[in-house]
């Protein structure tokens, strides 16, 4: 096995002037004619190209090679002597990509070709220094059949065209742009476009171009009008204009991940491109302005200003999701937005964190870079960059992004040197912060205070402790910056003093840089509850011995949306803890009286509708046993769903009142036509949905209801769907025959069938594992499209009762399709794979369960090193 090393990091040997590229589009195959200016650092050293297609020539400056003058091994082609002084080479290869199933390179999906290069695909196409450090301008030229490829796009701008024999064309795009391979794109075939504008700051008029299925045009609507609100939003907060005259987005059903931000010429899984009322729910239509968003913010973080190498690779993600969150955050519902992000990052990332795969955010060592797309790089990448945010503020975060595209537009660059930037711009050390980018692991802090009435002090104390992980036992202490406020015993905000500051303030962000730290705060008349962490202002686990009357108050009166969300986490947290004590005891179940109660004055409390979704939201499992270490899955399943069920009860009259006004809100909706999406109506939506989640655990009638509903409501998605989901669970046959009437009803559109798979892999059911193995045949299903994957056995294998089943069913059924899929498309398989990551934390059962498909897995001669990296650091 091949391990890269970040110490091991080496500039590039050569650069490239230019590449000239011609892509021959036959029935069978496409031949593609790479012509490269190459220009040697240095002289005498052999020249190494990264590659593995079907190579049939190469021609040095005018001259073709003999195989004695080159050698082919481990995906590399080396020629052994090239000229001191800039030489022409030129390489033809002959691709498939009918058969290429990767979705990696040059791929078939319906009848059109599509590319996806990103980490290392381009090599998969031609021979050439595949690493983001060699930027070159590339000039496209495409031929093919006329009817079969009516559209041939690539980045850039078009620069000429023109007509052949035989029902031929040729169409040639050059990109003025300096890009490394990876972004580069071509797309060819019949496809639709649906067109709009956009006028810079600067006056510059840009064309907008989306590209579907005919059938699929109108549906791209809503994805325009998110671009044009991204660019307007990248100029007036970032100051950040277009550079391209025309900004193309193709949409393309089989795809590896969301979307791809190839320079000029965007490609999308057509999941977050597409939505129209009646097939998408308000959460489609949010994550499709995210995921559009984001993609054009890369634009400048990632296209303008690229990463050296795989390791920096959160310099360009990181930074691009703290863009699209603020876009988000920006466009509606601010504090909702931050809490949906927390909790992703709390489900998912602090388990990955504490699991076999933690990584750094700049891992120091890879196998396959496919594995690196992660949580850790991405969602705490994000956090990071929001670090600076909060401890430089607004006006100096900028000056920092300021700073950095000032030194180093049209490079490709280092971590450091966007914390160098941050640094120098606001004349700031910043030495320490480098270990967010060096340590894995969640931090924890110990927190607790004491209150002096004599001095009128409050003294806050904090120790940290960051966790051994596989990479590294022992770590330094971190900055962490802790945004605080005090409440009294009425909920009132209590201005302080900090030591060296002359004026009271309400909410300061202290900088906790050691293992242990006192922070005096004076001028404190009376007793207060501190409110912690506001905002989330750290990626890491807080712990302060609040008492529930604490947590209650914070609740009922905390300013701060995220700290107030808190306080109920943590209500629920210690709920389901004596849940889970009584179950294990085997006591009654206590009732939980004094949390509903609170829950039902915040739920009667004027805020906004999509808070108090949020607020009914319990710990996912995976926070639940955060720091367990023999989970017994199905334990917390059962107590956790007595909380919820004990919780409806208590709250049922509370519950349906607000159901009820949901309803009366949508219908009285001024503003908007109650089926479309609107931030507002979302809002209101989401709470229904989630009462009705909870209603349908304390009422049977309500079931009755949905049934009567379901048909009347399926102009709209997030009501259809919304109701699905919450009789899901039920064994009910009704349950079946509304699924089955909702999979009749959107037999032809792939994208509600993907909602089709999910709810069926996803269900609690007794019978959910044969359902699962019977829609592995349904008609609209295929092993070979990843949504489809994802949607069915994704959803299984996050489905905890069934996927942990105690007698290893379910890990046998997901071990059996991996291997499948494995064979070729490894990038989905290894996806799937780190749902066993939670061996090493089970009960001895299950795990010696997990060990035997974990083993099987691993003993499969043919695996990918996608999957076997997982697999090996998971048995370790
Ligand atoms: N930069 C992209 C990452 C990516 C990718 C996209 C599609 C298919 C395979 C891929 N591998 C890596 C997506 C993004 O973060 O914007
Ligand atoms: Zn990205």
């Amino acid at each position: 096995k091949v391990v890269h090393y970040l110490k091991d990091y080496q500039a590039p040997d050569f650069a490239v002037a230019e590449i000239d590229l011609t892509y021959t589009i036959e029935e069978a195959y496409t031949l593609v004619r790479n012509r490269m200016m190459i220009v040697p650092h240095e002289v005498g050293r052999p020249c190494v190209l990264d590659g593995s297609a079907e190579l049939l020539q190469i021609v040095l400056n005018g001259k073709c090679l003999s195989p004695h003058e080159y050698a082919i091994a481990d995906e590399k082609l080396t020629i052994h002597t090239v000229p001191d002084t800039q030489f022409e080479l030129e390489i033809t290869t002959r691709l498939y990509p009918a058969q290429n199933k990767t979705l990696m390179g040059l791929y078939e999906s319906g009848d059109n070709l599509y590319t996806q290069n990103e980490p290392e695909g381009f090599r998969k196409i031609t021979y050439y220094f595949d690493r983001p450090d060699v930027m070159s301008q590339f000039t496209t030229t495409i031929i093919g059949d006329k009817r079969r490829y009516p559209v041939m796009l690539s980045n850039g701008n078009l620069i000429d065209s023109g007509e052949l024999d035989n029902d031929r064309h040729w169409v040639c795009w050059r990109d003025p742009f300096a890009k490394p391979s990876y972004l580069f794109a071509l797309v060819a075939g019949q496809l639709a476009v649906l067109e709009g504008n956009f006028t810079t700051r600067s006056g510059k008029e840009v064309a907008l171009k989306f590209y579907t299925r005919p059938e699929d045009r109108e549906k791209a609507g809503f994805a325009l009008e998110s671009l044009k609100h991204a660019m307007q939003w990248d100029e007036d907060r970032f100051n950040l204009e277009y550079d391209l005259n025309i900004f193309m987005v193709v949409a393309v059903s089989d795809f590896n991940m969301g979307a791809m931000e190839n320079k000029g010429l965007n490609i999308f899984n057509t999941k977050y491109v597409l939505a129209s009322n009646d097939t998408a729910t308000d959460a489609d239509f949010e994550a499709i302005e995210g995921v559009i968003g984001h993609e054009y913010f890369h634009n400048w973080t990632g296209n303008r200003v690229t990463c050296r190498d795989w390791f920096q690779l959160s310099l360009k993600e990181g930074l691009t999701v703290f863009r699209d969150q603020e876009f988000s955050a920006d466009r509606a519902s601010r504090a909702v937005r931050r809490i949906h992000n927390v909790r992703v990052l709390r489900s998912m990332q602090f388990a990955e964190d504490a699991g076999p795969m933690a990584h750094p955010v700049r891992p120091a060592s890879y196998e396959e870079m496919n594995n690196f797309y992660t949580l850790t790089v991405y969602e705490k990448g994000a956090e990071v960059v929001r670090m600076y945010h909060t401890l430089l503020g607004e006006e100096g975060f900028q000056k920092g992004m300021q700073l950095y595209f000032q030194r180093h537009d049209g490079q490709a660059v280092t971590c450091d040197d966007f914390r160098a930037a941050m640094a120098d711009a606001n004349g700031v050390n910043l030495d320490q912060f480098a270990l967010w980018y060096s340590q894995a692991g969640t931090p924890q802090i110990k927190a607790h205070g004491d209150y002096d009435a004599h001095n009128q002090t409050f003294s806050l104390h904090l120790r940290q402790f960051i966790p051994p992980t596989p990479d590294m036992a022992d770590k330094q202490p971190m900055v962490i910056p802790v945004k605080i406020g005090l409440l009294d015993k009425n909920g009132a905000s209590v201005a302080f003093k900090m030591a060296g500051t002359a004026d009271k303030t309400e909410e300061t962000v202290l900088v906790f840089n050691q293992t242990e730290q006192t922070f005096v705060f004076h001028d404190v008349a009376k007793e207060v509850v501190p409110s912690l962490l506001r905002g989330f202002s750290a990626p890491v686990r807080l712990d302060y011995p609040y008492s529930d009357a604490d947590l209650m108050l914070l609740l009922a009166h905390d300013s701060d949306s995220f700290a107030r969300w808190e306080a109920a986490q943590t209500l629920y947290r210690r709920a389901f803890a004596s849940n889970l004590d009584a179950l294990a005891s085997v006591q009654p179940l206590p009732q939980h009286a004094e949390l509903a109660q609170a829950l039902t004055s915040a739920l009667n409390a004027d805020i906004d509708p999509a808070y108090k979704a949020v607020l009914l939201q319990v710990p996912t499992e995976a926070e639940l046993w955060e720091d367990v270490s023999s989970i017994n899955p199905e334990q917390y399943v059962c107590a956790r769903q007595a909380l919820l069920q004990s919780l409806a009860s208590s709250m049922q009259d509370t519950l349906t009142h607000w159901r009820e006004w949901a309803d009366e809100q949508e219908r009285n909706s001024r503003h908007h036509a109650p089926q479309e999406y609107h931030p507002d109506l979302a809002g209101v939506r989401s709470l229904r949905n989630t009462l009705l989640q909870w209603g349908v655990l304390a009422t049977a009638d309500l079931l009755h209801n949905i049934v009567n509903e379901f048909s009347q409501r399926a102009t709209n998605m997030t009501h259809e769907y919304g109701m699905l989901a919450a009789i899901n669970h039920l064994s009910d046959d009704k349950r079946n025959d509304l699924l089955n009437q909702f999979g009749q009803r959107h037999a032809q559109d792939d994208l509600v069938m993907d909602k089709y798979f999910i709810l069926i892999g996803s269900s609690q059911r007794p019978d959910t594992l044969q359902q699962v193995e019977k829609a592995l045949q349904h008609p609209a299903f295929s092993l070979e499209n990843p949504n489809k994957v994802r949607s069915l056995l994704g959803s299984f294998s996050r489905n905890i009762p069934h996927f942990h089943a105690a007698d290893g069913s379910g890990y046998r059924f997901l071990a059996d399709y991996i291997l499948r899929i494995d064979e070729f498309n490894p990038q989905v398989a290894s996806r799937l794979v780190q749902a066993f990551n939670l061996y090493d934390r089970l009960e001895p059962q299950r795990k010696t369960l997990m060990a035997e498909q974990l083993q099987r897995i691993q003993k499969d001669e043919g695996l990918s090193k996608d999957s076997r990296e997982i697999v090996d650091k998971i048995l370790h």
